[in-house]
């Protein structure tokens, strides 16, 4: 009996482990840590196993379930939290309400960290 029910556990771990996670990485636009909190938070939907982001590269990388979420959703969910992806543009409304150190389109100038980005790399 408790034979059966660990071969049964078995094969149904062996069963959820087989839904393949797939990993997607893009581009995002973004400027700080906080950029990181609200693309990650936007991210934190079913389907989506993992999800980072990199404030240097400015790359996203997720981890998802392709059943449950399509790339193309997993691009308009950081477009929609107002970061530009490489598919998708945040509107101007979702771009307005981001807080004046991640406005990207602005080279990030309200930054108080902004040394630790060089993103056109000038020098001032
Ligand atoms: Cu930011």
């Amino acid at each position: 009996m408790r034979l059966t029910i660990l071969l049964l556990a078995l094969i149904w771990t062996g069963h959820v482990g087989a839904q393949k996670a797939v990993e997607l990485v893009f581009s995002a636009k973004g400027c700080c840590p906080m950029c990181e909190d609200r693309i990650v938070g936007a991210l934190d939907v079913p389907g989506v196993r993992a999800a980072e982001w990199d404030q240097f590269e400015e790359k996203a990388t997720v981890v998802y379930k392709p059943k449950k979420i399509s790339p193309e959703r997993i691009k308009q969910l950081v477009a929609e939290a107002g970061h530009d992806t490489e598919h998708f543009t945040a509107s101007d409304a979702a771009y307005a309400e981001l807080p004046a150190c991640c406005l990207y389109r602005d080279g990030c100038q309200g930054c108080s960290h902004g040394k630790d980005h060089d993103h056109d790399s000038e020098e001032d």
